[in-house]
């Protein structure tokens, strides 16, 4: 297998005094997150409130206001924004599979995929790679550079803003998310705080506390970009992709200007990425069961399986929490544009 540049390896060492200059730096990050508005975190004790959107602290908000003010895009950067719980994961196996095809075209016994998470391969710009210091090096990945975030659109810096980069992003019912998100919190919450109820947790999300939300807002940004930039922003849906995998997977080659020519169709090329990147088979890879975040070492990659399905919600919420989460869905998409009527339980809704 070809060598691979990963996240763990763009953190190299720099001059001493770089270092220094980039701590002076993250202790100005410190002082200002000292004044913002907190309030109950998921799995940190504290959440804090920065233009408009929740962030955890130290995993998150100090590596956003890295990328907000120090990143620099390359014009031939790919960048795959989704609100955690969405699909992350499963969007970064598919892209790094579609852009890698060439160099890695054994999708069953020899793929960096097979030996590695996603997350790895896809490194999170404000979690992986600035969260805190050090930082790493980005310069160092070859081109065309794949990069996650959970940063909203209106809060990524102008110059990827007004940059020609794609931007991928994928949603997800929100009550399949904050379900997923729970059972996240449950298993990355520290003992040593105080424990966050699932009712507590509920409240949290429908008042859009949650890492990197509120949930509606983040994608109504994304959505509002790809309305106005079609060729820029490509807005999918988790259940689209479940229903559609080959559909979606060469409708997100397209839109990066990588189709796959007949031949590739002929060969069952797409139908191999979709089997590599399958929740099936990510889940039972033993890097995914047993293997651990290199970057983010108190993370097991496990974490980020679960059971990728659509509508668990159905079996963790109560009438009350659908209809409740339901009308707020209606309510913050009413009038944009946003088709979000498979989302709705339209026993529960007055809708
Ligand atoms: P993030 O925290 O990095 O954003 P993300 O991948 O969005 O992670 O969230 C994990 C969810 O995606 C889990 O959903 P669940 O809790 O409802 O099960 C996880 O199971 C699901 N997921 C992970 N990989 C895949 C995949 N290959 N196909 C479908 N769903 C997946």
């Amino acid at each position: 297998m070809a060598a691979l540049i990963t996240a763990q390896n763009c953190f190299v060492p720099r001059p001493k005094e770089e270092e220094e200059e980039i701590e002076r730096i993250y202790k100005g990050y410190r002082d200002i997150m000292a004044t913002l508005p907190k309030y109950r975190g998921w799995s940190t004790l504290h959440l804090c409130q920065y233009q408009g959107f929740w962030f955890q602290p130290k995993i998150g908000l100090e590596g956003v206001m890295w990328v907000q003010q120090r990143f620099k895009p390359r014009p031939t950067d790919v960048y795959l924004a989704t609100n955690p719980k969405s699909g992350t994961t499963w969007l970064k196996a598919i892209v790094f599979s579609i852009m890698n095809r060439k160099r890695y075209n054994n999708f069953t016994t020899d793929h960096p995929l097979l030996k590695f998470s996603p997350h790895e391969v896809v490194p999170f710009m404000e979690l992986d790679l600035f969260r805190t210091t050090p930082i790493a090096d980005p310069e160092i990945l070859p081109s065309p550079r794949i990069l996650a975030t959970h940063i909203a659109y209106n809060m990524l810096p102008e110059s990827i803003q007004n940059s020609s980069c794609p931007i991928v992003y994928i949603c997800r019912n929100p009550k399949d998310v904050f379900v997923s998100f729970w059972q996240f919190s449950v298993k990355m919450r520290p003992k040593d705080l105080p424990e966050l109820s699932s009712e507590e947790a509920f409240d949290l999300f429908c008042h859009g506390v949650t890492p990197c939300g509120p949930f509606w807002d983040q994608a109504l940004g994304y959505w509002k970009a790809s309305v106005e930039f079609p060729n820029r922003v490509l807005f999918l849906k988790y259940e689209d992709m479940k229903t559609e995998p080959l559909l979606c997977t060469k409708r997100i080659a397209e839109f990066l200007g990588q189709p796959f020519s007949l031949q590739e169709e002929e060969n069952g090329i797409v139908q191999e990425i979709v089997k590599l990147c399958s929740f099936e088979n990510m889940s039972n890879l033993e890097v995914n069961r047993n293997g651990k975040s290199r970057v983010r070492a108190e993370v097991k990659n496990d974490v980020f399986f679960r059971q990728g399905k659509v509508g668990d919600w159905k079996n963790h919420l109560t009438d009350e929490m659908i209809e409740r989460l339901d009308q707020i869905t209606k309510h913050k998409f009413d009038g944009t544009g946003l088709i979000v009527d498979a989302w709705i339980d339209h026993h529960t809704s007055d809708y």
